[in-house]
C-alpha cells in the first residue's frame, strides 16, 4: 500500500507527481518533498513559497518542516527569506542530530553554505495584494490576517515508511519574526511509521494550543481510525478554545495511518484537500463538519476550474 494526503486544493498537482513516484516503488521522503516543492514553485498560490504573501514589512518569511516516521528525524526552518524551496532545506536539516531547527539568518546561512537555490520570493502580484490589503485595513477595519493556506502532507510508501511535511508563508501581514504551528513538531505535523501521521492548517496560535497533530497520532495509536481521530481532536480543541477563550481560530487537519486509511476534519466552511493512494486516483475533496462528523464531497470540475481561474485572474491595484 502507498498513499499521500494534503491540505487544500493547491496540493493536487504535487500529489499527482508524488503518486507516480510512490507507484514506482519510490521513497516517502522523496515523494513528499517533490509534492511540496510543486506547491512552493507555483507563483499563483499565495501562501506557500514563491508568490507567498509578505509580513507587515512586506518581506516574505517562510516556515517549513520535514519529519521521517521511521527514525523520528526532523528538520525545520522558520522565518527564512530568499530561498526557493524551504522544504528541501528542512529535509536536509532533518539529517542533523543537533541544530536541526534553524530560524531567520541562521537558517539562511545554513542554506547558503549547503548550496540551496537563492530566490527573491516576493512577486509583483504579492506586492499588489499587500498594497490592497493595507488600503482595506485602513479603510474598513478588516482583520489583516485572513487568507492563508498552509500546505501540510502525510505520505506512506510501499515499504511502510511514512513522512510528514509542511510549507507556508504563515499569516498574511504577520509581525516580522512571527512563527506559526507549521514548523513546530506535534502542532503543524507529526508522523510515526508504526501508527500514522497528521498535519494542520489554520490559525497557528490556536493549533499549537492543542499540539493537535500529535494528538491525532496519539488517538490513532489508541486504535482510532484517522477520520474519527481527526474529528475528535478538532471538535475537542474547538470546544475547549470556545469555552475558555470565547472563540476558536481556523483548525483543519489531515491524517493517514500506516495502512493508507485517511481522515480529515475542520471547523471551517470550504476546506479542501487532495489525496491519492494505491487504491485511489489523485482526488480533490471539499469537506464540511455537520454535527461533529465531517462529510467529504469530491470537488466538481466546475469548482476546480473556477478555483484556478480566481487564483490566476489579473490583479489590479485598488
Ligand atoms: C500559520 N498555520 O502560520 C499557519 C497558517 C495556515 O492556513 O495554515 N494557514 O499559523
Amino acid at each position: 500500500m502507498w498513499g499521500i494526503i494534503a491540505t487544500w486544493r493547491m496540493a493536487a498537482e504535487g500529489i499527482s507527481e508524488a503518486s507516480e513516484i510512490l507507484a514506482n516503488h519510490g521513497d516517502a521522503g522523496d515523494a513528499i518533498e517533490t509534492a511540496i516543492k510543486a506547491v512552493e514553485d507555483f507563483e499563483y498560490y499565495k501562501s506557500v513559497g514563491y508568490g507567498g504573501l509578505p509580513n507587515e514589512e512586506m518581506e516574505v518569511e517562510l516556515d517549513a518542516a520535514f519529519m521521517d516516521g521511521d527514525t523520528f528525524d526532523m528538520g525545520a526552518v522558520a522565518a527564512i527569506k530568499d530561498f526557493a524551496n524551504p522544504i528541501s532545506i528542512a529535509r536536509r536539516l532533518s539529517q542533523e542530530k543537533v541544530n536541526s531547527m534553524l530560524v531567520a539568518e541562521g537558517a539562511e546561512k545554513f542554506a547558503h553554505k549547503e548550496g540551496f537555490e537563492r530566490k527573491n520570493m516576493l512577486t509583483e502580484r504579492a506586492k499588489i495584494h499587500f498594497k490592497n490589503r493595507m488600503k482595506e485595513v485602513r479603510e474598513q477595519e478588516i482583520k489583516p490576517y485572513s487568507g492563508h493556506d498552509t500546505v501540510g502532507m502525510v505520505c506512506l510508501d510501499e515499504f511502510g515508511k511514512m513522512t510528514s511535511a509542511t510549507s507556508t508563508s504563515g499569516l498574511f501581514m504577520k509581525k516580522k519574526g512571527r512563527v506559526g504551528d507549521s514548523p513546530i513538531v506535534g502542532s503543524g505535523f507529526y508522523v510515526d511509521s508504526q501508527v500514522g501521521g497528521a498535519s494542520a492548517t489554520g490559525l497557528g496560535e490556536d493549533l499549537m494550543k492543542g499540539c493537535i497533530s500529535y494528538e491525532i497520532v496519539r488517538l490513532m495509536k489508541e486504535g482510532m481510525h484517522p477520520q474519527a481521530a481527526c474529528e475528535k481532536a478538532v471538535c475537542d480543541l474547538d470546544r475547549e478554545l470556545k469555552q475558555r477563550r470565547g472563540k476558536a481560530g481556523d483548525l483543519s487537519l489531515i491524517a493517514m495511518n500506516h495502512k493508507g486509511e485517511w481522515g480529515v476534519a475542520t471547523n471551517i466552511e470550504g476546506f479542501s484537500f487532495a489525496v491519492a493512494t494505491a487504491l485511489q486516483e489523485p482526488t480533490v475533496y471539499l469537506t464540511k463538519m455537520i454535527d461533529g462528523k465531517c462529510v467529504h464531497e469530491v470537488a466538481s470540475q466546475e469548482w476546480l476550474d473556477q478555483y484556478m481561474k480566481t487564483r490566476m485572474a489579473p490583479l489590479e491595484e485598488k
